[in-house]
């Protein structure tokens, strides 16, 4: 609220001696200085410039504190980034071939991308919303990192022992997701929420849409030991054709209870073009939306009892089972909302709607007394109950304008993101809450601009039972001119802001520039929980199963073998040479080529490059990797090492020959 206080007791103080200790010549340009104040005001930076760098600032061989998992929006990627430094760490592909990596190059990684197809039809790209890691009693553990695909209803599985994806699942029933990933708190469950409602099986007309269409949210089993989802064991609830969004996972009170918004609750089916109104317009006439609340135990319960249906060979709870059996209640909304939040103690619920300047706080014991006494308001055109809104509101807060997002801190504060005021906003939770930060509850209580248009916060561990708070990273959607104009296709923009103090002002810190797709969500861990391998466990590991590759290969057992029209070669790796450095094949070949970097250090990562046969491979060390191709064009192809790996990294080469 009170912004201009921004310059605090520090700032003051670094102000006095900035004016001490410069000269005063109203000096620019190259600053020789070595006076920390001289080179700032040389540079131009104010007091508060100067308190957020030394607040950034990660000097050489130190470590950022927390890292953070961003989504890389339509790149299909996801982002790691050091905090508070902000400095980009790794890219980690996911749903899109990427040649740093190898990923989608070698025959190992085109296996895990194959998971994603949509029936037997290629993807190579995807639109990644939301990352989840996973937790141990609602507490982040910085083992796996699980994220969905909007444009086609997929979610991946990353393990955290090498950034890396192992596991892609395809909605059988859906090609539009939102909601999720979200995991339960012991990640017994990722959920993926659904978003456009289509029919599960194949084609229905639109004048069909209230009997045909549905809209589903999906419960994948998550198996942490071999660290894969078990599609099998998996299960869809079917839901009504409201198009459903974000969701959430209960904790600690409302911990087996899951929770997700919808809009469109006016099945409104768009087409403007034949007089209908818009969707803009026709899914926005109702005041109120339903939040989907789920009992998550009890559709378990009846899932096991083989209450489901099976539709493309995936278990699907029936809406009308799920009404009738107490799986599932609706609680009015204010219309067209976007975020779900749960409360770290589980107890309350923040939705805020886009069109409602307010965020409408649940109280979830509230609601399950609605439950038990029937406070019901009537039930909607399936028959789920819808729950009476007064019986379970326990706040309505005017945050200001486009509210999305809400995360928290240990001292009962919410943070929320305010789209079309350009704003994060900071507000008072209640109950038990009250006692921690001493002050009115529910009320707003400082706000700090940003730049611009933020979707998505992430606080640190913001999104757990046990919040750090500290930082808060705002995710914004346009950068406009915040950075040195780069033509009209501008990166988005994460801004660093300090909320470490409760009673004193947020402060920006910083400007990151994300130059990939829209990133819409991130999570953000204490660093010391990830411990990542610095090298594979052994020489001829395949990192798509996490385990012993079958084609590894030592040193003194490389060989070229060849069966009829195939032709196999199982090569290594090493500073600074392929062994073999010939393989000679003939055109029309099968071509089966494995690699093994032998390398035991650190860091000693090697590249394969074979040129017009369109591969290149990230190997790293202990790893063996694969590319199997026909060899359809004759020729002499150079293949080298893309690793700048040693002195004589150029002389890492040799010649693949192709007789015609
Ligand atoms: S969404 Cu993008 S700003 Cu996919 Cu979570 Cu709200
Ligand atoms: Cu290996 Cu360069």
């Amino acid at each position: 609220m009170k912004r201009n206080t921004l310059l605090g007791l520090t700032g003051l103080a670094l102000a006095a001696l900035l004016l001490i200790g410069c000269r005063g010549d109203g000096q620019t340009g190259a600053v020789v200085s070595d006076d920390p104040m001289e080179i700032a005001r040389a540079r131009g930076l104010s007091p508060a410039d100067v308190v957020a760098a030394v607040k950034t600032y990660q000097p050489t061989g130190t470590y950022d504190e927390y890292i953070m998992f961003a989504s890389g929006g339509h790149s299909g990627q996801v982002l790691v980034i050091g905090l508070p430094s902000m400095r980009l760490l790794k890219v980690i592909g996911v749903f899109t071939p990427e040649p740093w990596q190898g990923w989608g190059f070698s025959k190992e990684t085109q296996e895990v991308l194959a998971q994603g197809n949509y029936d037997g039809k290629e993807l190579t790209w995807g639109d990644v919303h939301h990352p989840a890691l996973s937790e141990t009693n609602g507490d982040y553990d910085g083992q796996f990192l699980f994220v969905n695909e909007k444009a086609n209803a997929r979610v991946a599985v990353i393990d955290l022992r090498d950034f890396e994806t192992k596991q892609i699942v395809k909605n059988p029933l859906s090609l539009s997701d939102h909601g999720g990933a979200f995991v339960t708190p012991n990640t017994e469950w990722v959920i993926e929420g659904g978003q456009y409602a289509a029919p599960f099986d194949g084609y229905a007309p639109l004048d069909q849409y209230k009997e045909k269409y549905r809209g589903l949210v999906t419960f994948w089993k998550f198996d942490r030991e071999r660290g894969r989802i078990l599609p099998e064991q998996s299960f869809a609830l079917e839901l009504p054709p409201y198009w459903q969004d974000i969701c959430d996972a209960g904790k600690q009170v409302s911990e087996g209870w899951v929770f997700c918004n919808s809009f469109n609750t006016e099945m409104a089916t768009g087409g403007v073009e034949k007089g209908n109104p818009p969707f803009e317009a026709g899914a926005s006439q109702r005041d109120m939306d339903y939040l989907h609340v789920i009992n998550l135990r009890k559709a378990v319960e009846l899932v096991e009892a083989g209450r489901t249906r099976t539709i493309k060979g995936f278990k699907v709870l029936p809406l009308e089972t799920a009404a009738a059996e107490g799986v599932l209640y609706f609680v009015p909304e204010p219309k067209s909302p976007h975020g779900v939040d749960v409360s770290p103690d589980g107890n309350y619920l923040v939705v805020s709607g886009k069109l409602d300047p307010h965020a409408t706080v649940y109280n979830f014991q509230k609601i399950q007394d609605a439950i038990a006494n029937e406070r019901f308001s009537g039930r909607d055109d399936y028959g789920v109950p819808i729950i009476d809104f007064d019986a379970v509101v326990e706040a309505q807060i005017e945050l200001g304008l486009g509210p999305l997002h809400t995360q928290f801190d240990p001292n009962g504060y919410a943070y929320t993101s305010l789209f079309l005021e350009s704003a994060v906003v900071r507000w008072t939770l209640g109950g038990p809450w009250t006692e921690k930060h001493g002050r009115e509850p529910w009320t707003v209580v400082d706000k700090v601009s940003i730049h611009y248009n933020i979707g998505h916060l992430a606080v640190a561990e913001g999104d757990n039972v046990n919040p750090d708070g500290r930082y808060l990273v705002a995710m914004n959607k346009w950068s406009v001119d915040r950075f040195a104009n780069v033509g009209p296709l501008l990166p988005q923009n994460f801004q660093l802001v300090d909320i470490g103090n409760p009673n004193g002002p947020m402060q920006l810190l910083y400007d990151m520039p994300i130059p990939l797709g829209e990133p819409h969500y991130a999570q953000i861990i204490k660093a010391d929980k990830l411990q990542p391998w610095e090298v594979y466990p052994e020489v001829g590991w395949d990192p798509t199963t996490q385990s012993r590759h079958p084609d590894a290969t030592q040193p003194g057992q490389e060989r070229i073998e060849r069966r009829g029209n195939t032709v196999e070669i199982w090569m290594t790796a090493t500073r600074s040479h392929f062994t073999p450095e010939h393989v000679e094949v003939r055109k029309g070949d099968r071509v089966i080529w494995h690699i093994t970097n032998i390398e035991r250090a650190r860091d000693a990562t090697h590249g394969f490059a074979l040129p017009g046969y369109n591969f290149n491979l990230s190997i790293e060390p202990g790893e063996t990797a694969t590319i199997e191709f026909v060899a359809d064009r004759d020729g002499v192809f150079a293949f080298y090492c893309t690793e700048f790996c040693s002195a004589l990294h150029l002389e890492m080469a040799g010649y693949f020959l192709v007789r015609p």
